[in-house]
Formats: structure tokens, sequence, C-alpha cells
């Protein structure tokens, strides 16, 4: 019984207390980082925390060449976080890597509170946001990927310390018995995640005849706003971070060449593996669509570093050569902050090595709708020139 509570926990999200929990968050720099960019993951790091319901009130971070084996931190800055956490009473510590469990262990005993990583608060949106069977089976699924190495590693710890005083850790048998736990559990989702994705890919199949374009992009960057634009559907757009996990798909029409548009799930740095691997159903769309239109927020300070990391996660789901269209979004943004005419913002663009590499590329604001003309005639273009591979006989006109 108190297993499964414990597991039960595990998948729990932390934002359903009626006060908002407080945290703060803590990162390592190493001589890489620089300062703007480290003051950027800890900003995503805190719109993390702030999509999961938690209010940020405080950052710590220490220059190391990596983090800390036992504590993340060294030991004068750690007593600096206790102090503070102790002081404002933090319900939550959040750390922007992924913590080992000793690490999390010794954490937990130094800080008293809540700990949690990178990956746990990712995995806890998720849970959030997840609403088809098949995105909840996947998010369960990596939640519960994300469990079991730590507990092997938990598992082999305490055998070696077995009898040690004031070992609060359940026994090894009892460990044992998680671990089955677990990998039954994980068994069991897999193979519910294989009748779920039987079905998802009769539904692919059917739409196969039809040229596919997806949205692919870091999250929150515009891409649900575009597909609404394009489709005039009702797709969920926030200012949050993955406000969409289950990808929509719509069929639009642009002179009369039918294609389907996918909203899919955005990437961010240090995805949790598990995550990618789980969601492996979720990113088919982007995997068997013909068409991708990789979405760039020019707002973002760090958009160059966004760019490339979709771009890798692209890669790792060997999605990296599909004809791609960039789409440059939120120009209305970037002009209003650097006081430039639109025509001014899109030159600039065009001479900088991500606008000099991507010959396919537009400029817009799906909000303010600027240049949505010419992003729709680019994108029929590629959707036509598709289409007529697919249906080379379609609509062309008899010459008698
Ligand atoms: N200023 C501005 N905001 C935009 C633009 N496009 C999208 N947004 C906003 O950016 C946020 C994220 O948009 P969303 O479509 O949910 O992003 P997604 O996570 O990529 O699907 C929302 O608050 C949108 O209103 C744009 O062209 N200009
Ligand atoms: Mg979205």
């Amino acid at each position: 019984m108190k297993r499964s509570i414990r597991f039960a926990a595990m998948s729990k999200t932390y934002s359903t207390s009626a006060k908002k929990e407080t945290a703060l968050l803590v990162a390592v720099a190493d001589q890489h980082t620089t300062a703007e960019q480290l003051a950027e993951h800890l900003e995503e790091l805190a719109f993390l925390v702030s999509t999961s319901g938690a209010e940020t009130i405080s950052t710590f971070t220490q220059n190391l060449p990596k983090p800390d084996i036992r504590t993340y931190v060294g030991k004068g800055k750690l007593e600096d976080i206790a102090t503070y956490a102790k002081l404002k009473d933090v319900d939550i510590v959040v750390f922007d890597d992924d913590l080992s469990p000793s690490q999390v262990r010794n954490l937990e005993a130094e800080l008293a509170c809540k700990i949690l990583d990178r990956s746990l608060l990712i995995l806890d949106i998720f849970s959030l946001r997840a609403k088809t069977a098949q995105s909840r089976t996947q998010v369960e699924l990596a939640q519960y990927e994300y469990i079991l190495p730590r507990l092997t590693r938990m598992w082999s710890h305490l055998s070696k310390q077995k009898g040690g005083i004031g070992m609060k850790g359940p026994g090894e048998t009892e460990l044992e018995t998680d671990r089955r736990i677990v990998r039954d559990k994980i068994s069991l989702l897999k193979k519910k995640l294989v009748k779920i994705d039987k079905q998802s890919f009769i539904q692919r199949k059917n739409r196969q005849r039809m040229v596919r374009v997806a949205l692919v992009g870091y999250t929150n960057v515009g891409k649900s706003t575009i597909m609404r634009l394009l489709s005039k559907s009702d797709v969920f757009a926030e200012n949050k971070l993955f406000a969409t996990v289950d990808s929509t798909v719509r069929k639009v029409v642009i002179n009369q060449i039918p294609f389907l548009l996918t909203d899919t799930v955005g990437f961010i740095r240090k995805l949790p593996h598990g995550l990618i691997e789980s969601f492996k159903s979720t990113l088919d769309e982007i995997r068997e669509a013909d068409i991708l239109l990789h979405i760039v927020d020019v707002s973002h300070p760090f958009f160059e570093d966004q760019y490339d990391i979709v771009n890798k996660t692209l890669a790792e789901i060997d999605s990296a050569d599909k004809p791609t269209l960039v789409v440059f979004n939120k120009i209305d943004k970037y002009t209003k902050m650097h006081k430039l005419s639109n025509e001014e913002a899109i030159l600039h663009f065009k001479e900088m090595h991500l606008g000099k590499e991507n010959d396919q590329s537009v400029f817009i604001s799906a909000t303010y709708k600027l240049n949505i003309p010419e992003f729709r005639a680019t994108l029929f273009d590629l959707a036509e020139e598709r289409f007529y591979t697919i249906f080379p006989n379609y609509l062309k006109k008899d010459p008698y």
C-alpha cells in the first residue's frame, strides 16, 4: 500500500494546492555559459515553474565547471539557499539540471523541502496538459521511465549500506518489489500504447494521400496561433510553455490545394530523453509529414539557440532533412523592442546567418497578421509541388 502511494505521489502534479506554492531556482554555470545565457535559462525555468502553477520568489546561481556530485552546488551556496528557504518558508527548490537520486536525498536532508529537477518539472507540466488517452499514457510511461533507473541506483546504493544508522529508506526486498511494480507498470503502459498507436496509425493511413504539413518549433513560439490563423479553427494558444501537448490536425485549403496541417508539441532545452522516447507516436505526426513549418520566435533573445535545439531534436527523430519553411514569427514584438519598421527588421534578419541559411523563409506576425499573404503563397508553392507528386493527374487541364 505504502509503495503505491509513493508512486502516485511521484506522478501527481504539484500545483493543486489552494495557495500558490513558492519556489527557489538553482542553476550552475560552467565557463562556456555567459551571464546572459544563465539569466535566460533561469527565466525559462521560472516560466516552467509558473506554467506548473507555482511562483518563483528567488534564484541562486553558482559558477562551477560542473554540478557538485553530492549537492549540485557547493557547501557554502547550499547553506545560503537553506537559510533563505527557511526564512521564506519555501515549498519547492527547483534545479535547472537533472539530479541523481543521491543528490535528491542529500538536498532533501539539507533543505527540508520539496526538491524538483528540470525533467520532473517538465513531466509535471506535460501531465497537466495531456488531454487524450494517448498523450496521458505517454506521459505516465515517461514518468515511470524516469523513476526506474533512479530506483535501481537507489537500491544498489542502499544495499551497500544495509543496516546503516538512520537509513529511513525501504529495505532491499521492498525495493525489489518497487522495481517489479514499476517494470510491470511500464510494460502495461507500453502495451496500452501499442493498442492506441494501432488506432492512430489507421487514422493516419486514411490521411496518407494528402499532403501533410507539420508545425514544429520551440515551445511558445506561436505554433498554435499560426495553426488557428491558417485553419481558422479554435486551437488552444496560450502564453505558457507546452500549452499544447496533443497534436491537432486540421484540413486547410489554399488555392484549391487541400492539405493537412498538424500542430505539434513544442521542444525545449534539455527535454527529458524518456519523454521524447515515450512521445514517439505523437512525434510520428512530424516524422510522417511531407513538409515542416519551423516556427521561430524572433522576439526571443536566444531564438538562434532555440532554432538549433529544435533542429537537434528533429534530427533525433529522423526528421531533419524534410522540406522545411522557416517562419520567423512575432516580428511585431521585435520591431517594437528595437524601434524598427517591419521592412528594416526583415532586412536585418535576411542579413543574419539564419536568414541566409534558409532560402525558404518568411517573416510574419501571427497576432498582427503581418505578411500572411506572402506566407500563404510560399506554403502553397511547397504544398502544390508535393501535391502533384502524390497526384500527378489531379486537376491537370485537358488540352482539348
Ligand atoms: N506579439 C506576438 N505574440 C504572438 C505572436 N504569435 C503568437 N504570439 C503569442 O505567443 C504565445 C504563445 O503562442 P502559442 O501559439 O500558444 O505558441 P506555441 O506554444 O508555439 O503553440 C501566445 O501568448 C500568443 O498570443 C505574434 O506574432 N506576435
Ligand atoms: Mg501550442
